[in-house]
């Protein structure tokens, strides 16, 4: 096996594709690192293009919970390719996943198959705006969703990692009808809502906001966010793309209680394949195209081997015990590493839900953006670095999720913490 064949592909994918990469944060520039290429994945494990082995706490950013490469899912998919791999015509399979993210969350009474979050959330803001005949849109500093015009505003993930503003490209006046403020911050939500609470489409929420860290609503936030939005005639967008399947089964609107009226999905609903979805109250949904006049179309919206592979991780998640015993191995990991910090004698806070987690070099408890950037980046790039040296592969940014799989044995996350310990104890 050649050596630093990640560094010569990297080389070569510079010269091809923008920043050598399909998507911004991979590329591990706000790190100081080069990417790895990788070359396959199996359970808990991911390897590099040199077939050095890492412990995977990235799960492709969150579709992986059943680990790598599980059977059932490479059954159904290779049960779907033997009957083609695209029509653009619709097909039992997308009833059936249908039907299947209708039963799990009750909110969500239809459904439109899209291809990513970033749709998800683009076409249920334009279904919100359509269906109130209002522009505004409130969301909230540091959540992250996708990369629509509209939504790059004060936004979480790549965003916030490479520590831009906003987007050039993009028109001042997409974003006029944006206001974002502090996450966790009923007060001022309340404020707006007072003053320009009829002028309001939507208020769009990560309900675990996953892209900048990790951090949970307060007690009385998303329930603040439901009250306001009901009595002002705005839609209530949850943006379950992280946490929908994650959190638990029914997603954070399930562990949390509350009601949006439109939820958007992708990452677990596609099992690891290119899908999001759009889903709610049926009298918003029915304004759809081509049921209604808001458009919204996709050639492989639907797409039957995605279908299928969602639909195997779904049944695979229904097992008894399947969340309990995630949330176990997630608590031994943050747990783990929550103590390697304190030995360490060094800053570290952290918070999880159910299977994702976001651990901080800061002393601060972190409850807002404001907050979260309060991390020592520098700290957590020398953390990053060394523990992929020893083979733990982490989000090359302090403002992503971390996520365990049901793959992560007991033995696995020991290992993760033994590893963190040293590397805490020379940071
Ligand atoms: N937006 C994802 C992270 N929250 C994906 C990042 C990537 O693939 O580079």
């Amino acid at each position: 096996m050649p050596i630093d064949t990640s560094k010569s592909l990297y080389h070569k994918a510079r010269t091809l594709i923008p920043g050598g990469v399909n998507s911004p944060v991979r590329a591990c520039k706000s790190v100081g690192a080069d990417p790895l290429f990788i070359s396959r994945a199996e359970g808990p494990f991911i390897y590099d293009a040199d077939d050095n082995r890492y412990i995977d706490y990235v799960g492709s950013w969150g579709p992986m919970i059943l680990g790598h490469r599980h059977p059932d899912v490479i059954a159904a998919l290779k049960a779907a390719l033997a009957s083609g791999t695209s029509f653009g015509a619709p097909t039992e399979a997308e009833v059936t996943l249908a039907e299947m993210v209708t039963a799990a969350v009750p909110s969500v009474e239809m459904v439109r198959m899209v291809n990513s979050g970033t749709e998800a959330t683009m076409s249920a803001i334009r279904l919100a705006r359509g269906a109130t005949g209002r522009d505004l849109i409130v969301k909230f500093d540091g959540c992250y969703h996708g990369h629509a015009d509209a939504l790059l505003v004060e936004a979480g993930s790549g965003v916030a990692t490479l520590n831009i503003p906003g987007s050039p490209g993009v028109p001042d006046a997409f974003t006029a009808h944006t206001l974002s403020l502090p996450y966790n911050d009923i007060d001022q939500f309340q404020r707006l809502m007072n003053e320009r609470g009829d002028e309001v489409a939507c208020v769009i929420v990560e309900p675990v906001a996953g892209n900048m860290g990790l951090v949970t609503p307060l007690e009385g936030f998303l329930q603040s966010l439901r009250v306001a939005t009901e009595k002002h005639g705005a839609v209530l967008i949850c943006d379950e793309v992280m946490t929908g399947f994650r959190v638990a089964y029914g997603g954070a609107q399930s562990y949390y209680g509350f009601t949006p009226d439109l939820s958007c999905f992708g990452k677990i609903i596609g099992g690891g394949l290119p899908v999001g979805a759009y889903g709610g109250r049926r009298d918003l949904m029915e304004q759809v195209a081509p049921q209604g006049g808001v458009y919204q179309a996709g050639t492989l919206s639907g797409n039957p081997l995605a279908m299928a592979a969602g639909i195997a991780t779904l049944n695979a998640l229904q097992v008894p015990g399947f969340y309990e015993k995630l949330d176990t191995a997630a608590d031994q990991l943050l747990t783990g590493l929550l103590n390697a910090g304190r030995k360490a004698d060094i800053p570290v806070t952290g918070k999880r839900v159910g299977s994702m987690l976001g651990l901080y070099f800061t002393d601060r408890i972190v409850n807002s953006f404001e907050d979260a950037k309060t991390a020592d980046l520098d700290r957590f790039s020398r953390y990053y670095a060394q523990m992929r040296t020893r083979g733990i592969y982490l989000a090359p940014s302090q403002f992503e999720a971390a996520f365990v799989s049901a793959a992560h044995s007991t033995d696995i996350i020991d290992e993760t913490i033994t590893d963190a310990e040293v590397v805490m104890a020379g940071l």
